[in-house]
């Protein structure tokens, strides 16, 4: 549980600490079904889901859009000099994430504290929120999930960061993960993200797909050994995300990323960072993602949220389909839960949504959602048939020439002869319809 942690100034007053009050409140500002301590599927809700507040969307993003201005007007920017600005933001951060009762954030260096084009300064401004921000955890016991550095937003990467065609960038890149990496491992960041937001191409007419791939790789490599050398034990994690900013990111997919990993050696320091919006782009369900990072070994994180049914960008609402979530929650209690990540509420409240008290709904209802949904997926694998019936589809392959066959034993002249002496097969129903109602019954 986290201390309350205000500041000089307090920036969301009149709201106390988010508690656990069951589903009959009548309290907006309480969880429903998020009991942090309260054991299901054999350990704490807070352990399974490991919440985290993503510091960009929350306490920099400010409603701006391509077509309009700026419309969430923050009291934590008001002041003239950028690291008074900055421990302003650092302290609403805190004071959120404590009032919200969650124990982790995510960040990544430019939102911490404004950055300048003088590398060394940079390193200065980012240690002195570095050292700030310790004793803020402290003071809350919050924790960093993980940390990442911004290589997209300055307008040198618009040409990519790691993969830009002109060395000088990426050793900027280099510069900036550093920098990053540093501050990470001085705050016990538990893992650390690369979102390649501009590791991909405009046009293929002006690219070099197959060295741009290169490079990134060996920029992983030594950022990776970099943070080795200097005692980082956690996880990196590569967030897939297949366009947006760029027409086409490397970085495309899990199944792309997973190939990446493998074909470039780096599958035993690399886990995927998973985003539901990030999945829809990609034209995947984020079950898709989850089960084939899942299959590989690979579900490090998920970056929580949704997207439009009907736009096709990256609008990172809040989560809220209960049905959805129950099927990541599925997915995430048979994979054994996230390999060193939680869950990153990597969203943001709309444009209009202008009220400061709008920013407590959005988190407590993408809280709840996960929660419940953990709730219902666990009653879901222990009371019904849904496992049974799943792996009953297989049950051919349990014994007999199925099991030949999966150990590798039959050939395809095998096959036939089997085809031959058993005829046609039966009719086997999927039983989609069922399962789905399976869902809906235990939600
Ligand atoms: C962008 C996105 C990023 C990463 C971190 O779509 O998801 O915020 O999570 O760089
Ligand atoms: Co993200």
């Amino acid at each position: 549980m986290a201390n309350i942690c205000v500041g000089e100034r307090e920036f969301f007053k009149n709201i106390s600490q988010i508690k656990y009050e069951g589903t009959q409140t009548d309290n907006r500002f309480a969880y429903r079904w998020y009991d942090a301590d309260k054991v299901v599927a054999g350990k704490p809700m807070k352990d399974h889901l490991r919440f985290a507040v993503a510091y960009w969307h929350s306490f920099c993003g400010n409603g701006a859009d391509p077509f309009g201005a700026p419309t969430h007007i923050f009291p934590w920017d008001e002041k003239a000099d950028a690291i008074e600005r900055a421990k302003d933001k650092m302290d609403a951060a805190f004071e959120f994430i404590s009032k919200m009762n969650l124990p982790y954030y995510c960040f990544h260096d430019v939102d911490v504290i404004d950055y300048t084009n003088n590398v060394a300064e940079n390193d200065r401004r980012l240690q002195t929120m570095v050292d700030y921000a310790k004793q803020k955890q402290q003071a809350s016991g919050v924790k960093l999930l993980w940390g990442t550095a911004n290589l997209f937003s300055n307008p040198r990467y618009m040409n990519g960061a790691a993969t830009n065609p002109d060395f000088h960038v990426l050793a900027h890149a280099g510069a900036q993960v550093k920098a990053a990496l540093d501050a990470t491992i001085a705050l016990g960041g538990e893992n650390y993200v690369f979102w390649g937001g501009r590791e991909g191409y405009m046009s293929l007419l002006n690219t070099n797909m197959k060295r741009e791939q290169e490079h990134l790789a060996k920029f992983l490599h030594t950022a990776k050994d970099y943070a080795r050398r200097n005692g980082f034990k956690g996880t990196f994690f590569i967030e897939p995300k297949p366009c947006e900013p760029t027409k086409h990111q490397y970085d495309y997919d899990a199944a792309t990323v997973l190939g990446f990993l493998q074909k470039y050696d780096l599958i035993n320091d690399f886990k995927l960072n998973l985003e539901v919006n990030h999945a829809t782009l990609a034209g995947h369900t984020f079950q898709h993602e989850l089960q084939v990072a899942a299959d590989a070994g690979l579900l490090g994180s998920m970056d929580a949220n949704r997207g439009d049914l009907q736009n096709g960008w990256d609008t990172d609402q809040f989560p809220n389909d209960i049905n959805e979530v129950t099927e990541y929650m599925l997915i995430i209690l048979k994979a054994g839960g996230f390999q060193g990540g939680g869950i990153n509420f990597d969203a943001k409240i709309r444009r209009n949504s202008t009220d400061r008290e709008d920013l407590f709904d959005a988190h407590i209802g993408g809280v709840d959602v996960f929660a419940r949904a953990l709730i219902t997926a666990d009653n879901i694998l222990q009371k019904s048939d849904y496992s049974k019936v799943r792996d009953d589809r297989y049950a051919t392959f349990n014994s007999g020439s199925g099991k030949d066959f999966e150990d590798g034993k039959l050939s395809l002249e095998d096959l036939r002869q089997y085809a031959i002496d058993n005829g046609e097969p039966a009719t086997i129903s999927g039983k989609q319809e069922y399962l789905e109602n399976v869902i809906n019954r235990y939600i």
